[in-house]
């Protein structure tokens, strides 16, 4: 890999600013324990420092007298730290002016200001964790909603890395077999068993295709799953709404047409962050704004991941459907048959076949009834009921990587399976190559320096 071997300490203050109740200045290079010796002063010992202790005493600036404050401050000599670099965090009380001033003080020291992640590049370029679990650790501070927190998690302690990893076991031995292809052709007999190829090709290419579904699970997690609230007007979307969010989002009336615009509020649910969007209702008739708010509704309509289909079951009449028969086809849906606290005059046989085979739950909006059911099926209608694997393709440049090593793959895979006796082998090769090549830059093996620098720019100073 890279040359690196850092001989710069950097030093950055790694707790939010502000007043709190500790504030922490982080270190990580060669200098850690020189600094410790010069700015804090265990209150029982002296230096030097035993790694991985933590020691009670003050901090000061090298040479003055006056202390800053009373702190905390730990050692962590490499290799066993975030950085595998020598490591030192003192704690203060966290305010403002104490954390600036000790690490001014760090900094007379020789330390310099750390760039914005530049803990976890050290960490990643010293070998500790692989591309992908740094980039799960900017996924971690950024997570809104626990099923994030818990795909971050799982790639962080190395869900994708292992994955990568095995995937490239494999395709050595794929290549070192394919080689016999290409080294000697002419023999009589096929040097290279085709059917064994193919066969663990196919396997190797199931495995990372399904990684690639998990990427839809990982995207609702991370932005929340965009649900959409369609159906006649009066049905009771925008009341639904505001039963799902718990408290008045949307207007509600009684005269039809009242919402025009997308009214999109966020909650979670049982660890999914989840987007409801209100919409105008379906009816032909209306003023321009109203016909406005239904032409959004048709553009964001391919956006959205599922739709709950909200009927009025008090009413003898359920109004035609019209082009929303099609997109329940299209998408998840759930169908929410609200009004129940009236008397039930509509019947289900009323909607149509498509609308009937989609899950049905009894809700009224106005009283509250129904609206956990309804989230819960929403859920399981988005996560398929299961919690599945414990992490999930969350990051664009993954996807992209894993979907082109599958496309590798697949070419591979047909050559093979086509070719029969003439298998043209070094064509094969090249694309496990091309494979293997997707691989090195998704753990960062290859990753060049603007990719990297477009990373780590994303994170906080101090991480
Ligand atoms: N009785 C009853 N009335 C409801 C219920 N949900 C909505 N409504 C009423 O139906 C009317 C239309 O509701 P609204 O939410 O604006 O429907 P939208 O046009 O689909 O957004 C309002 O008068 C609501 O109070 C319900 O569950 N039970
Ligand atoms: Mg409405």
């Amino acid at each position: 890999m890279r040359q690196w071997g850092f001989r710069d300490t950097i030093a950055a203050v790694a707790t939010p600013r502000g007043k709190g109740a500790i504030g922490i200045v982080r270190l990580s290079g060669p200098l850690c324990r020189k600094i410790a010796e010069s700015v804090f002063e265990p209150a029982r010992g002296s230096h030097p420092l035993r790694s991985h202790r933590f020691y009670y005493g003050r901090v000061r600036a090298p040479g003055s007298e006056e202390y800053i404050d009373e702190a905390m401050a730990v050692l962590m000599e490499a290799p066993r730290s975030y950085t595998r670099e020598d490591c030192l965090e003192i704690q203060v009380h966290s305010g403002p002016s104490v954390v600036q001033e000790v690490l001014e003080a760090v900094l007379q020291c020789g330390a310099r200001v750390a760039n914005p992640g530049e803990f976890t590049l050290r960490a990643f370029l010293n070998g500790r964790i692989d591309l992908t679990q740094a980039e799960a650790v900017l996924d971690m501070v950024e997570a809104r909603s626990r099923a994030a927190r818990r795909l971050a998690l799982g790639q962080l302690v190395g869900g994708l890395a292992r994955e990568a990893a095995q995937w490239k076991e494999r395709l050595l031995d794929l290549m070192s077999s394919v080689e016999a292809g290409i080294d000697f052709p002419d023999e009589d007999l096929p040097a290279v068993d085709g059917e064994a190829v193919g066969k663990a090709l196919g396997e190797l290419l199931l495995r990372a295709e399904g990684i690639l579904e998990t990427y839809r699970r990982g995207r609702l997690a991370r932005e929340g799953a965009r649900v959409m609230l369609i159906g006649p007007v009066n049905a009771g979307k925008s009341s639904l709404l505001n039963a799902m969010v718990g408290y008045e989002r949307a207007i509600v009336t009684d005269l039809p047409g009242t919402t025009r615009d997308l009214v999109e509020e966020p909650l979670e649910w049982g660890g999914l962050p989840i987007r409801a969007i209100d919409t105008a209702g379906i009816r032909e008739e209306g003023d321009e704004i109203e016909k406005h708010g239904r032409r959004l509704l048709r553009e964001r309509m391919g956006e959205a991941d599922l739709l709950v289909l909200v009927i009025d079951s008090s009413k003898e009449e359920i109004p035609p459907l019209g082009e929303v028969e099609g997109w329940v086809v299209e998408k998840p849906c759930i169908v929410a048959w609200n009004k129940v606290d009236l008397e039930e005059r509509a019947r289900l046989e009323q909607l149509p076949e498509a609308v009937r085979a989609r899950r049905l739950v009894r809700v009224s909006a106005l009283k509250g009834w129904g609206v956990r059911e309804l989230l819960d099926a929403i859920r399981d209608e988005l996560l398929g009921g299961d919690e599945g694997e414990e992490w999930a393709l969350t990051n664009v440049r993954h996807r992209d990587l894993v979907s082109r090593f599958c496309s590798h793959l697949g070419r591979a895979r047909e050559m093979v399976s086509q070719g029969g006796e003439g298998v043209w082998w070094e064509l094969v090769a090249e694309e496990l190559r091309g494979a293997m090549e997707c691989l090195d830059e998704l753990r960062g093996v290859k990753a060049d320096d603007e990719v990297l620098a477009r990373i780590f720019e994303r994170f906080c100073i101090g991480k």
